[in-house]
């Protein structure tokens, strides 16, 4: 089964892609950037970028939300994490975390699925620490401060596809997909 994945960034696409493999799906890459409303909910935001782009896209298609939750900062970055990451990144986030003891945080992904009539949304989510530190030099974004079990997710590699926001998201799609036949 082929599904097709509209995204501006490589490294959710990859991540996809691997994590399909595992449920029989091929996962097609659409590679634009697209417009996400401003909102401080990932599954409002996605539902609407999803509908608007419904009206370029001819085929079913899906696309995925994500961000970064942080405890100690009252969920910043949140639905702002793409320009976050792009403005201070790893470093700033850091830095505004500096001395602050409750590290905890979590990741949230949301799929927003166009099937040619309806957008229907599946979430994956998974909770850890930031590390006081970047480490790792594998995966992209956030993966070097996010730290689960003990490892950060850029130190994790292939490993993150098991418990990653994105797996557990893709998961139930794929899962939804598949009680179709
Ligand atoms: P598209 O909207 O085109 O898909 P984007 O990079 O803007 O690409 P998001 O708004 O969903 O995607 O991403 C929010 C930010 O969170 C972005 O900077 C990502 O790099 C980061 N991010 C998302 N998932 C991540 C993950 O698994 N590990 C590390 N960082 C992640």
């Amino acid at each position: 089964m082929n599904v097709y994945f509209v995204t501006s960034n490589e490294g959710k696409f990859r991540e996809a892609k691997e994590i399909g493999k595992r449920y029989e799906v091929n996962v097609e890459w659409i590679r634009r950037e697209y417009l996400e409303p401003q909102g401080k909910d990932l599954e409002e935001i996605a539902k609407i970028s999803a509908k608007l782009l419904a009206n370029e896209i001819d085929k079913p298609f899906f696309l995925e939300d994500s961000g970064l939750f942080i405890q100690a900062l009252n969920g910043f970055p949140g639905p702002y994490s793409s320009y976050v990451f792009k403005t201070i990144g790893n470093e700033g986030i850091l830095k505004l975390m500096n001395g602050v003891e409750d590290r905890s945080a979590y990741f949230l992904a949301v799929i927003a699925f166009w099937d040619g009539e309806k957008v229907l949304t599946f979430k994956g989510k998974v909770e850890g620490k930031i590390a006081k530190e970047m480490r790792g030099d594998k995966g992209f974004g956030f993966d070097p401060i996010f730290e689960y079990n003990g490892k950060t997710f850029a130190e994790m590699g292939e490993e993150k596809n098991e418990v990653s926001h994105r797996r557990r998201a893709l998961e139930s799609f794929f899962e939804y997909l598949k009680s179709l036949k």
